[in-house]
């Protein structure tokens, strides 16, 4: 049983920031170098600090002056890498608007070029450090330089990410801004702790528009998290169209919690959020929740229940009444076209199938159910994801079959056979309701959010490790982690927004960061230097009393 969304006003928010939850602590001494927030910015060149970003990198070498970027400098790219001009280009979407400057994207001369120190920005892939993996790089600036190293697109990706955080926060806006434009001077060289950081984003329960996703995924790649999970379709709403089966979008996703006008995307709308991510370093991994949670569906295609007879649509918050007929061919046949649907309209690895709260199945009709349906996921060459629920079924490379990727989500230890599961080659993707499901209220009486995994505030999401959370689950079986948002309290971006920040970048600096370096004092004045960043930036965030926050 979940409790009823309730709806506040707006101006109930904003109270809420004002007012605080907690004594507001004092801004420590140690926060101020990197205080390029400064708003009295009068000439003083405010420069951060190399450690000032999230998440926080591997290694920092702090070292010599700031370089300044001017009206002159030059994004210099690898001659002849795809990699590299596709990273120059999103580094020069981001820096034309704010600085005003021209930043012309020229080729490096030859492969002497990429060892001498070039003035401008370069970014190399000639001489990366193949220690550093699929996605590490180093950043140096240094002279009159910035060179970003990596030995792939995504290395360079996240590169340019953490030059814009080096950046003053005035890099965020959409208009020409003063300066000056200061990269702290020194090495960073950097790589992420886990494959798999992911965001899971519910367009089910609220549809969000293609632009919302879009911007959710820009503020995703900003913190290097690499997995957009969408969940597509739920009770209240069937969100993607599928060939063969029209009225899946025409009546199924016409509804949504509240009774809104819900909508859905065509196969383009799926193919712009797919490219635009890919493009930000940001895979789709698409969700269709299989069997429950299926009552939009069976609107739609009453033949896929048992008793033929179509089901109200629903526009409630409650969960576990719904369910695709697992007795009929039928079924098969829908899941089939579907499972080929999105994996042909989806270049990443991973297919999830969802599996989650199954209530009104028993236990042998879900398993009947999910051994006929991971071999579906399997044709298609994708690797199959799926709830918790769905690991003990999966065999397992041990088990003669490949890899499944569960997504831990209960609070508290895990049951035996998931762990049996996981010992035959499987592995999860970790995010516990009472961590990292960001659609709980941050405190008592926030006005957006549910609570029935208890309060989570900036802490609670930052302070807990993938690789110890669950008795029996170690560092060898997890994938990475998710910040998973549902969205039956959440209208639009903005009210999602309000829930991911500031808490979602302490995920992601779980996901990236190494171990040894987390560290609550620390990571909250890092946290606090990106308010003013989602200011510009028009990222809705909650001013949490737990955050340092400048000014
Ligand atoms: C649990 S997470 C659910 C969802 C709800 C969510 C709300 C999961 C696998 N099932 O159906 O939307 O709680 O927080």
């Amino acid at each position: 049983m979940r409790p009823r969304p309730k709806t506040f006003p707006r101006a109930a928010l904003a109270a809420v920031a004002v007012a605080g939850l907690l004594a507001a602590p004092a801004v420590p001494a140690t926060a101020a170098p990197g205080g390029a927030a400064a708003p009295g910015r009068g000439g003083s060149a405010a420069v951060a600090d190399l450690s000032d970003v999230i998440p926080l990198p591997a290694s920092v070498a702090p070292s010599g002056r700031p370089v300044e970027l001017g009206p002159g400098t030059l994004v210099r790219v690898q001659a002849g890498s795809p990699e590299a001009a596709a990273a120059a280009q999103l580094l020069v979407d981001l820096l034309r608007p704010s600085t005003g400057f021209r930043l012309p994207v020229v080729p490096t001369d030859g492969p002497d070029d990429a060892s001498r120190p070039l003035s401008g920005i370069s970014l190399l892939t000639d001489g990366a450090d193949p220690a550093l993996g699929d996605e590490g790089y180093v950043l140096e600036a240094s002279g009159r330089s910035v060179v970003l190293r990596a030995a792939t697109r995504e290395g360079l990706l996240h590169a340019v990410q953490t030059l814009r955080q080096l950046l003053p926060p005035a890099v965020e806006a959409r208009d020409a801004q003063p300066g000056p434009w200061l990269v702290p001077g020194g090495r960073v060289e950097d790589r992420p702790r886990f494959a798999y950081r992911g965001a899971m984003l519910d367009v089910a329960r609220h549809f969000m528009t293609v632009e919302e996703v879009q911007g959710y995924v820009d503020s995703l790649a900003a913190y290097k998290v690499n997995h957009l999970h969408l969940h597509l379709t739920d009770d209240q709403g069937w969100r993607i169209e599928i060939p063969g089966w029209p009225r899946l979008t025409e009546v199924g996703a016409a509804t949504e919690v509240g009774g809104g006008p819900g909508g859905s995307y065509t196969q383009e709308d799926y193919a712009a959020i797919v490219a635009y991510a890919a493009e930000r370093g940001v895979t789709v991994v698409p969700e269709v929740d299989l069997p429950g949670h299926a009552n939009a569906a069976l609107v739609a295609y009453p033949e896929l229940t048992c008793d033929g007879v179509a089901p109200e649509p629903y526009t409630g918050i409650e969960v576990g009444f719904s369910t695709l007929c697992v007795d009929k061919e039928v079924t098969y046949d829908f899941v089939g076209d579907v499972v080929r649907a999105l994996a042909a309209a989806t270049p990443g690895e991973y297919l999830h199938i969802g599996g989650d709260e199954a209530l009104v199945t028993t236990e042998e009709e879900y398993a009947r159910f999910m051994r006929r349906v991971l071999p579906l996921v399997e044709a298609t060459g994708k690797t199959a994801v799926g709830w918790q629920e769905l690991l003990p079924l999966a065999a397992g490379p041990a088990g003669g079959g490949p890899v499944t990727v569960g997504q831990y989500w209960v609070p508290g230890a895990p049951e035996q056979p998931l762990l049996d599961s996981l010992a035959r080659g499987n592995r999860v993707v970790m995010s516990p309701a009472d961590h990292a499901y960001l659609d709980m209220k941050y405190a008592e009486g926030f006005p957006l959010g549910l609570q029935w995994a208890g309060f989570t505030g900036v802490e609670d999401a930052f302070a807990w490790d993938p690789a110890t959370y669950a008795e029996g689950i170690g560092e060898q079986d997890v994938l990475g982690v998710e910040a998973a948002i549902f969205s039956e309290t959440l209208e639009d971006l903005d009210d999602v927004e309000t829930m991911a920040f500031p808490r979602l970048p302490g995920i992601a600096e779980i996901g990236w960061s190494p171990r040894a370096t987390h560290d609550w004092a620390t990571y909250r004045e890092r946290l606090a230097l990106q308010g003013p960043r989602w200011e510009r930036r028009g990222v809705d965030y909650y001013r949490s009393p737990e955050v340092p926050w400048a000014g």
